[in-house]
């Protein structure tokens, strides 16, 4: 049921149409977007928005970024999709532009960030038996408590998340668990030598922006090295400038073997993720072992080197880093009782809602959203704040009064 007692008529009748033919497998705030630039958003009432999801870190680059969509154009009226039976022309350039922002030999494309994700397992279990030398069907990739890697029958096999796993049994082999952030859980893990890779999300963004103890990914990845395993980074989330470096993982000076980017990757403009590797990991994959119809094509690769250009042109690490702590600081000032907890790194925060009932976080959303802000609760008594990063500090003490004002709803 979509709860729209506080909307319009206008934006009841597209709610009504989403309900009658779309399949309800989400649960989204009760607004009707239809614009969007910069860090903000419009209703289809007109109303406007901050938007503090960015599309779950989509639209780092701010909705609608003039750059990214004038390129967008160009090469939308040149050449769209050639599929990867043909060459096209701008496939280089993006691979040797991704390939050297980043430190790596190869780059493989594709869209979403869970074909990411399966693209780097099947990297690793190919790596395992050409190189490691695993014998056939034993390579084990260890992976963490509370994960998010995407919605793939694979991916969810290793999910510890009963709503995203329940029911779609059975499930893919091959995978360990082990808690987030407890290095001798890894340590013991590694020990087995079918182990070929460890996958980990810098900060664990939808079990709640979670942040690991300082040198956990340094060391991590030094345990990964010893044991001749592969540290597999799902950047998709942290990754593109949102924690405040270009990469979550060099806030440790980490260089994962394999490395996964997405979202943000295309500015939110189309789904574009790249898997990048050295020559010994990505040419296990040989022609005709791996691939997508889209993956590589001339649009989404014209739009991905400027989305990273703009993202070091304006230099987003930078404003990133710098808001996040005055955001966070600014929040800590509230000194509000109904906050629990505020933590992340850069633009990737979230607060803890202390709460009464089941719903504080959700209606706390809903009051933001009353107030100009729209933001998302996650496992029930969290609510992530992510704007676009190229939000400004003006912007953001607007936004702490309206989170201020809002917070007043949790004491009714
Ligand atoms: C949805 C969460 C965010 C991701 C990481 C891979 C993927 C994601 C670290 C898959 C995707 C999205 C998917 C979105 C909700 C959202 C999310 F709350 F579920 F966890 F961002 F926090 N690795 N995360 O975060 O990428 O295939 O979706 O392109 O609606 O499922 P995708």
């Amino acid at each position: 049921m979509i709860d729209t007692s506080s909307t319009s008529e206008k934006s009841r009748h597209y709610f009504d149409l989403e309900e009658k033919y779309g399949a309800h497998n989400y649960h989204p705030l009760p607004v009707m977007l239809t614009r969007g630039k910069g860090v903000y958003v419009w209703d289809v009432d007109g109303k406007k928005y901050y938007d503090f999801l960015s599309a779950y870190s989509a639209v780092n680059q701010g909705h609608c970024h003039p750059k990214i969509i004038q390129v967008f154009r160009d090469q939308a009226e040149r050449l769209t999709l050639t599929s990867r039976a043909f060459h096209n022309d701008t496939l280089g350039e993006f691979c040797e532009f991704i390939t050297k922002l980043f430190g790596y030999d190869k780059v493989l494309p594709m869209n979403s960030g869970a074909e990411g994700v399966e693209t780097a397992l099947k990297l690793c279990r190919k790596w395992a038996y050409e190189v490691k030398g695993i014998a056939e069907n034993k390579a084990k990739i260890i992976v963490c408590e509370n994960n998010f890697h995407g919605r793939t029958i694979s991916i969810i096999s290793f999910s510890t998340d009963p709503t995203s796993k329940n029911n779609y049994g059975p499930y893919t082999p091959g995978f360990e668990v082990i808690p987030y952030n407890d290095l001798p859980a890894l340590e013991k893990a590694l020990q087995d030598e079918n182990v070929a890779g460890f996958l980990v999300e810098p900060i664990q963004g939808e079990a709640g922006v979670v942040v690991p103890d300082e040198g956990y990914l340094s060391k991590a990845f030094q345990y990964c090295k010893d044991a001749h395993v592969l540290f597999i980074a799902d950047e998709i989330q942290t990754g593109l400038c949102r924690t405040g470096k270009m990469l979550c993982c060099d806030h440790e000076d980490v260089h994962p073997d394999i490395l996964i980017l997405g979202k943000a990757l295309s500015g939110g403009t189309m789904p574009v993720s790249a898997v990048l590797a050295d020559d010994e990991v990505m040419l296990t994959i040989k022609p005709g072992e791996h691939g997508s119809t889209y993956g590589g094509n001339p649009l989404a690769c014209k739009v991905a080197i400027t989305a990273l250009q703009v993202l070091q042109e304006e230099k987003m690490a930078e404003n990133a880093a710098k808001m996040g702590d005055y955001f966070r600081e600014k929040l800590a000032e509230l000194h509000s009782p109904n906050i629990e907890m505020i933590r992340g790194k850069g633009l990737l925060n979230a607060i803890v809602i202390r709460h009464e009932h089941k719903n504080a976080a959700w209606n706390l959303c809903l009051e933001l959203k009353e107030n100009g802000m729209l933001a998302k609760p996650t496992h029930e008594d969290k609510i992530r704040l992510a704007p676009p990063l190229i939000i400004n500090q003006k912007q953001l003490d607007e936004c702490v009064e309206m989170i201020k004002d809002s917070l007043t709803i949790l004491e009714a």
